[in-house]
């Protein structure tokens, strides 16, 4: 047993704990709200949020909380002819819905799957037309990647198509070291990295910039000493963790400043024991679900990443998350073998 949550969260009072069965009902519950508004306004999300969901199912030790079948059927009907995967059934293909398609397919060991009733070109199977898909988005000048066929480019599609294509086994379908001289170059001097160069640092992008070198093998860029001190800054009084200086604590950043902190090994640099306190009171204990500050409205998204904070800070009873992948590890054992 090891990791500063391990320790602190067992000395926590009885009354802040993590409410598995409540969030696992809440997560169970989350597709049988077609009668509300807001299951329709958030349709745009419906992939990424079937990842978050089952994700933070797997994580507290409930696989099989939601049907593996139906699961599969809903992945496959999001397809499209080009190979990617659009939000929900009828949208256009994006980088981030192919994303949590294969991430999904891959954590109920599916994948397969993509090979045998998968749309788009056939040859030589149906995981190279979503690979295809995700190489398009190259831009091979740059080494980054856009999000659609007309879209933005930004750091975190570039990190989105390592992750996809390594689970895939076809990184070597795009110029993985023109990707990671992008990444350097979006270094800045706080030791941060930005949506692109010169861009200001963000968390959440240097979650993306991080993994995206984890993958590329190319962890050894980091100047680890600053960007281990910006990131141990990101955490205010109550405990929490936000995302830039000045800015208010969100669950989220629990996700994306501790799993950045856990890729360059500083995950001691902050205090897990007041994190995983804060995570636990931003907690919905009777409806389920985590909110991104306590007193606040619940979501999946806040659901996942604050569970998947948990795990990183080594919470009792859940399963071991990957940091890089944002997946449980079992799973990224069984994709890519012990010592990916
Ligand atoms: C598989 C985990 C995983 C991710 C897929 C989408 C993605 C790839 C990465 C996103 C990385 C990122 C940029 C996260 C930050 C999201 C966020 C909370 C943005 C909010 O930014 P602001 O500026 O909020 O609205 P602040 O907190 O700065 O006020
Ligand atoms: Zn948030």
């Amino acid at each position: 047993v090891s990791g500063p949550g391990r320790a602190a969260s067992s000395a926590l009072p009885d009354e802040i704990q993590l409410a598995i069965e409540p969030h696992v009902k809440y997560i169970q519950s989350l597709d049988s709200r077609r009668n509300e508004l807001e299951y329709w306004l958030t349709e745009h999300l419906r992939l990424s949020g079937l990842y978050w969901g089952l994700t933070a199912l797997h994580l507290l030790g409930r696989p099989d909380a939601l049907s593996r079948d139906e699961t599969i059927e809903f992945i496959l009907s999001c397809q499209n002819e080009n190979g990617g995967f659009g939000a929900a059934p009828g949208h256009d293909a994006h980088l981030l819905s192919t994303l949590s398609a294969v991430q999904v397919l891959a954590t109920v060991d599916a994948l397969d799957e993509l090979d045998e009733r998968g749309k788009g070109d056939k040859e030589g199977g149906g995981k190279l037309a979503v690979g295809k898909y995700i190489a398009n988005l190259q831009n091979r000048e740059t080494g980054t990647f856009a999000g659609d066929e007309w879209g933005e480019e930004d750091t975190r599609f570039l990190y989105a198509s390592l992750n996809a294509l390594s689970l895939l086994l076809l990184l070597h379908l795009v110029n993985v070291n023109k990707a990671v001289d992008y990444v350097v170059s979006c270094a800045n001097f706080d030791g941060g990295y930005g949506v692109s160069p010169g861009a200001e640092s963000h968390s959440g992008q240097i979650f993306a910039c991080l993994a995206a070198l984890n993958i590329a093998g190319r962890i050894d860029l980091v100047n680890v000493d600053k960007l281990g001190r910006w990131l141990s800054e990101r955490q205010v009084d109550g405990g929490g963790l936000n995302g830039r200086p000045e800015k208010l604590e969100d669950v989220c950043y629990s996700w994306w400043v501790a799993s950045s902190l856990t890729m360059i090994g500083k995950l001691h640099w902050i205090d897990g024991g007041k994190l995983t306190e804060f995570i636990l009171k931003c907690q919905d204990t009777k409806q389920g679900g985590i909110a991104d500050r306590p007193g606040d409205m619940v979501d999946v998204f806040h659901t996942h990443f604050g569970i998947a904070g948990l795990s990183l800070l080594g919470y009792p009873g859940l399963e071991e998350v990957d940091a890089v992948y944002c997946m449980p590890k079992k799973v990224i054992e069984r994709v890519l073998g012990p010592n990916k």
